[in-house]
């Protein structure tokens, strides 16, 4: 089979998750083609069957918005052509799924190219609720010829908001346990807590500055803060004013991060929102205990008091007393650690979700 997949090619979970997909499918055999502005991060192996075609958006001084969505849709439909793609799959509704309609519409005269739609969080909650994209979203949505979700929050949150009747499939994140597993030998020194994301308000990383600054009245730990965004520059001063500075680390955008979760003893994910939240996934399957937040799909990850915790939103209070519990206990620390491994290998590794997307291909060809 040949699929084209588009996505954020920088950091962010849906760029991860559609990498690591198009991985794995050209690992069982596919000929997978990233149709995306810039070389996806991860994408770094070489082999024959993954193909990259980068999307030009030239400018011209009318252009205040270089139309990027008519950029991607011409490649799109021009790579599809060419290499007698099967089938597009997209990675975050706006704008790639539009752009995909408009290539299946160009090659419409000639044959069928159907288009998946997998719907990754803020593209609903956030964005796609504007409504500058609302109505356009809810189109894009209606046209594909199948739609996927992380969760079944977002499978929910999806249907309440845009009132569409199509079938959604939910197919949860993955990781894969054999790159992302713990240490070999157990941490030593202070124990580090870790958070990583895209630094955008809706991650609240200013509470992980505060929960170091708690924690760390009782004992001490460090924080390293993993990636980039707007609120890097507010969580550096806050670290100064609460005197936290040499105790954090803000070790900027990583691309390897399955070698950064095994120094951590807790992933801090404080989150506003997450329909998924893929950090604590990774974090999981390294044997890393996510301390997160109760909200959209996080419940449907995490057994709190089992194989993590979920804390009320905001209660640096709360989320502190979680960590002191767990890395006074080393007992209980263990238990847990092991628990989330094991979800993580049993529930979530790639061997378990990827054969899930292959079926779906399949039926959506079917047509
Ligand atoms: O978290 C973000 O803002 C980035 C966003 C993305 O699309 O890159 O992440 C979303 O997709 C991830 C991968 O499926 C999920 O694990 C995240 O929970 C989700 N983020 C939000 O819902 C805020």
């Amino acid at each position: 089979m040949r699929i084209g997949i588009t996505c954020y090619p920088t950091y962010g979970g849906s760029g991860i998750v559609a990498t690591e997909l198009g991985l794995e499918l050209a690992a069982r055999g596919y000929d997978v083609h990233f149709i995306t502005y810039a070389n996806p991060i991860r994408l770094d192996t070489g082999a024959e069957n993954i193909h990259y075609h980068e999307v030009e958006v030239s400018s011209y001084p009318l252009f205040q918005y270089p139309p990027y969505c008519l950029a991607l849709a011409s490649r799109m439909a021009e790579v599809a052509d060419a290499y007698e793609l099967d089938l597009l799959h997209v990675h975050y509704a706006i704008p790639h799924s539009i752009s995909a309609l408009l290539a299946q519409q160009m090659l419409a005269p000639r044959r069928r190219l159907p288009f998946i739609t997998t719907l990754h969080g803020t593209d609903i909650t956030l964005v796609g609720v504007d409504p500058s994209y609302f109505p356009i979203t809810k189109f894009s949505m209606e046209r594909s010829d199948g739609i996927t979700t992380i969760s079944d929050y977002m499978r929910g949150r999806t249907r309440e908001v845009f009132g569409i009747s199509n079938p959604i499939r939910v197919i949860r994140n993955f990781v894969n346990c054999r790159l992302y597993k713990p240490p070999a030998a157990p941490c030593t020194g202070e124990p580090k807590l870790l958070h990583v994301s895209n630094f955008r308000p809706v991650k609240r990383v200013l509470d992980c500055v505060r929960i170091l600054a708690r924690v760390r009245r009782d004992i001490p730990v460090h924080l390293l803060m993993a990636g980039d965004g707007p609120e890097r520059v507010p969580a550096e001063r806050l670290a100064r004013e609460l005197g936290m500075s040499s105790h954090v680390t803000f070790l900027g955008k990583q691309d390897h991060v399955e070698r950064l979760f095994p120094q951590a003893r807790i992933l801090l994910m404080p989150s506003e929102l997450e329909a998924f939240g893929l950090a604590a996934l990774e974090a999981m399957a390294c044997g890393v205990i996510p301390v997160a937040t109760n909200c959209g799909g996080v419940p449907e990850l995490i057994h709190p008091g089992v194989d993590g915790f979920l804390e009320p939103v905001g209660d640096v209070e709360s989320h502190s007393a979680r960590i002191l519990e767990v890395l006074r206990d080393e007992e209980k620390y263990s238990a847990m650690s092991q628990a989330a491994r094991r979800k993580a290998e049993t529930r979530f590794d790639t061997t378990k979700v990827i054969p899930e997307y292959e079926a779906y291909y399949e039926e959506i060809l079917r047509g």
